[in-house]
């Protein structure tokens, strides 16, 4: 690895919910386009990089009950991506993904040495693509995690670029961290919703690099 982008102890890292549903690797219910065995590699390969410098890392976990309202199926005559209102929101209709306790909402990143573990998307009623909050306001850990641990600028990659990738991105900015995201360690659902996700990140003062290194 060359000149890193984090140079201090108050840098911490997100790996957002590289987990067995999001990928192709696994045939997953919401496999997002490149999620093969090499961008796997990278993320593994990045991350061990990453905690052999001694730098604390963060894994989001989606964590969905099988009643969860973002899967379609739980809402009759809906149809994947469609999006419908619910209580005043947009939400998108996705595939049943990442459920509690099987084998699709597992993550799949191997990582020598500690790390923490947030999960969200838990209630029935919320979609939570941040990992700092759902949409109905309630707090996940991660905050309170990163303030114990005094980070103060945050390194983040992961699934997918255009959806959890950018809302906690952009959530972390709100909360004051200084943020860089890895363009080349994520991936999208979508190559608009993508071109659209870095533009909104970037006018939110979110640094996107190709990679780890400079
Ligand atoms: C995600 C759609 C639904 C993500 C999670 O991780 O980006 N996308 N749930
Ligand atoms: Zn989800």
């Amino acid at each position: 690895m060359g000149e890193q982008v984090f140079s201090n102890e108050n840098t911490g890292v997100i790996v957002v919910d590289v987990q067995a549903d999001f990928t192709e690797l696994k045939s997953g219910t919401l496999a997002v386009p490149g999620t093969d065995v090499q961008y796997l590699e990278a993320v593994e390969t990045a991350t061990r990089q990453i905690l052999q410098q001694g730098l604390p890392v963060y894994f989001t976990q989606d964590w969905h009950p099988a009643d969860h309202v973002s899967f379609f199926t739980n809402n009759p005559g809906t149809e994947p991506l469609q999006v419908i209102e619910v209580d005043r929101r947009p939400q998108v209709m996705w595939p049943p993904h990442c459920v509690q306790n099987t084998s699709g909402a597992e993550i799949l990143v191997a990582a020598p040495g500690p790390t923490k573990r947030v999960r969200k998307g838990m209630d029935p009623k919320f979609d939570s693509y941040s990992g700092f909050a759902d949409d109905g306001g309630r707090k996940t850990e991660m905050d309170n995690l990163l303030r114990q641990d005094g980070i103060k600028n945050l390194i983040i990659y992961g699934l997918a670029t255009d959806y959890c990738v950018k809302a906690t991105a952009i959530d972390a900015v709100d909360a004051g961290y200084k943020v860089t995201v890895i363009e080349g360690l994520s991936k999208g659902v979508a190559p608009e919703t993508t071109a659209q996700a870095l533009e909104d990140m970037k006018a939110k003062g979110i640094i996107v690099k190709a990679d780890l290194d400079v």
